[in-house]
């Protein structure tokens, strides 16, 4: 079975809701107040069952409009899902402004599929018909209801003449119709919401793409709910599921009608992000009645939603009618848009179409060099290099496969299937879930390297720089980042030693001054013996200045040259091993001593002897009992 939606287009009064109601014996207006003015405000629904072309169930469901001007926002509200439209011009009164209107909205969101429906054709003369057939052929030349792809046909709904040709019309055109994708993620923007006795929250809308299914979970965009979809029914039938293109209405636990409104979507949970910029291409029409400027107010109509817009062109300060360029909508609230979604645009006032065009992107960042080009790759609609080019725009940073589901609306598998050439070139890399830029990557290498050079240059006493410092230098993820080093490591630019990064071979490099207040302060400790001289006197005779000087101690401490055994003793390494062996002598003697045999042996003073007591106890040397130490 296929399932195709048919929208009604049109003045009013000239016989929309009429066909309808012919075709499939339901009167679309289903309002009190529309059957008593006898005009249509709001959208009205219907739908048929027909053979199609090769035999197979056809359901056509109608979405019917309202002609009268003042409701054009809610005619833009249904027009969104149309697969085929039928054009509606009485023969009685031939083109007016309102089939204006309608067709230019037609054209604007790409309708590509349509028949010109010629009614009251029993209120005319064959002469005047012919006239008004001429006259809309002229109008619909170079158009997508041109004939003879889109057919002209005369009908009354009053006698019922022209019906089955009308009919058969319709099979033909909706055998050209692409069927709408039901693999795609599901959207469905609603239409209407109200309470069925016994049912509750009752949502209805065209459903755009994908597949929704009874007990699904959906988030409700912009509010970020969560409604489950207690049943399903669609075209009136309760089933399991709908599909895309098919008039479907939903039965909704979690939600009462205050949640939801017209102009609301439903999607997958936790898929998309809501968004109040978007850049877009927009056209301006040629009956447009003055250029449009940036930062003017327009009315922005896209799906079901309407909104009051600010609007700022990319590349030029104002639109001439008939032109086009890229410009981005800022809205007033979250809306969830995608790429490809069609819009109109509305003057402020006085309120009449005056263009529209196609989202090109629905997460933009904040202005950017070659923002323009980017917006031209996307506009040019090929998948691989816009997902090339979304990646590319996050430089290092990378994106998730949510990240880009949620920014292209594409799935998983199609999005898999475009970026696998780019991660096979390595044009694009894989780091854990993210996709990288292979130049961006590259770039972030060299200014790792960089880096670690200049941390080099200015510390050339530390071994290198801790990669936590050097991560936050390069403003990296920690995976990215890691990912960085390895390859870079790999190939022999750099080296990690622990928790350090640095350049290979580049351990400490010593200035000569350096390197002589090095040798000043080593041999001075060595010559002291355990008569060692205060530190701060040592690093006051140096030619280098105090804070240097400080390092030198910590390099030569780190590298066991120097020991400190307290807060203020520091000795060579020399001077403790020649204590060790002086103890080790003594032991041969005695196997006990006191603090005075200890002084009278090492010839150091009390303020000497206890640390260092302390220290050959730490080191297993002796062991203190009461007042005397054994010596171990
Ligand atoms: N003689 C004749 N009258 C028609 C025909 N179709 C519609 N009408 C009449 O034209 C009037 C308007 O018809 P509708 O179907 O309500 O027109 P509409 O285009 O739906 O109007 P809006 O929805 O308000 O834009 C009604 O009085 C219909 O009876 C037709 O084929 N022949
Ligand atoms: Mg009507």
């Amino acid at each position: 079975m296929k399932s195709i939606i048919v929208g009604t287009a049109g003045h009013i009064d000239h016989g929309k809701t009429a066909l309808v109601k012919a075709l499939t014996g339901i009167d679309a207006d289903r309002l009190e107040e529309e059957k008593r003015r006898g005009i249509t405000i709001d959208l009205g629904f219907a739908h048929l069952d027909l053979t199609g072309a090769g035999g197979e169930s056809l359901h056509l469901g109608f979405v019917d409009v309202p002609g009268h001007e003042r409701f054009v926002r809610n005619m833009l509200a249904g027009v969104g899902g149309v697969d085929l439209v039928l054009l509606v011009i009485a023969a009685d009164e031939s083109i007016k402004p309102q089939t204006r209107e309608h067709f230019d909205i037609l054209q604007l969101l790409g309708v590509q599929r349509g028949i010109t429906v010629l009614t009251k054709s029993d209120a005319v003369d064959a002469e005047t018909l012919d006239v008004v057939r001429l006259e809309v052929e002229e109008f619909l030349h170079g158009t997508f209801l041109e004939p003879p792809k889109g057919p002209i046909v005369a009908v009354s709904s009053l006698t019922g003449a022209g019906l089955d040709d009308l009919k058969r019309a319709m099979v033909a055109a909706a055998a050209e119709v692409q069927p709408r994708d039901s693999k795609a993620l599901a959207r469905l923007p609603v239409d209407r919401v109200f309470t069925m006795k016994g049912f509750g929250t009752v949502v209805t809308g065209t459903l755009m793409s994908g597949t929704i299914h009874r007990d699904e979970v959906l988030e409700v965009f912009p509010t970020g709910r969560r409604v489950r979809v207690r049943g399903v029914q669609v075209h009136g039938q309760a089933g399991d599921a709908a599909v895309a293109g098919q008039r479907t209405a939903l039965n909704l636990a979690d939600a009462s009608t205050e949640d939801l409104s017209r102009g609301m979507i439903l999607a997958p949970e936790s898929t998309f992000t809501a968004a109040r910029r978007v850049d877009v291409q927009l056209s301006l029409l040629s009956s447009a009645p003055r250029p449009l400027k940036s930062r003017a107010h327009i009315h922005f109509h896209a799906n079901t939603m309407e909104a009051v817009a600010e609007i700022a062109f990319h590349g030029v300060k104002q639109l001439t009618p008939g032109s086009r360029a890229f410009a981005r909508i800022k809205l007033p609230g979250a809306a969830l848009l995608l790429p490809g979604d069609r819009f109109i645009i509305r003057q402020f006032s006085p309120v009449v179409t005056i263009g529209g065009g196609t989202v090109l992107d629905a997460a933009p960042v904040p202005r950017m060099p070659g923002h323009e080009a980017f917006l031209q790759l996307l506009a040019a609609g090929e998948p691989a290099s816009i997902l090339q080019a979304r990646i590319a725009r996050r430089g290092h940073n990378g994106m998730t496969m949510s990240r880009l589901i949620a920014e292209t609306g594409w799935t998983n598998n199609f999005i898999e299937s475009q970026v696998a050439k780019a991660v096979k070139e390595k044009v694009a890399l894989r780091i854990g879930d993210l996709f990288v830029d292979a130049p961006a990557i590259a770039g972030l290498q060299q200014a790792i390297v960089n880096s670690v050079e200049g941390f080099h240059r200015k510390n050339s006493l530390v071994g290198g720089i801790a990669r936590e410092a050097l991560r936050e230098q390069v403003k990296a993820s920690t995976d990215v980042f890691t990912a960085c080093l390895d390859l870079l490591a790999r190939e022999k630019k750099i080296e990690t030693v622990g928790d350090l990064v640095r350049l290979p071979g580049r351990g400490v490099v010593m200035k000569d001054e350096e390197a002589e207040s090095k040798k000043k302060i080593e041999d001075g400790f060595a010559a002291a013996g355990l008569k060692v001289p205060a530190l701060h006197e040592v690093i006051a005779g140096l030619k280098v200045d105090k804070s240097r000087a400080q390092k030198i101690v910590t390099l030569l401490l780190r590298d066991k040259i120097l020991v400190k055994i307290s807060d203020e003793l520091v000795f060579h390494r020399s001077a403790l091993e020649e204590l060790r062996r002086l103890v080790m002598t003594q032991k041969t003697k005695s196997s006990k001593m006191d603090v005075a045999k200890f002084k009278e042996l090492t010839g150091v003073s009390r303020k000497y002897a206890i640390p260092l007591l302390e220290y050959l106890d730490r080191e297993h040397v002796t062991k203190r009992i009461g007042d005397t130490r054994e010596i171990l």
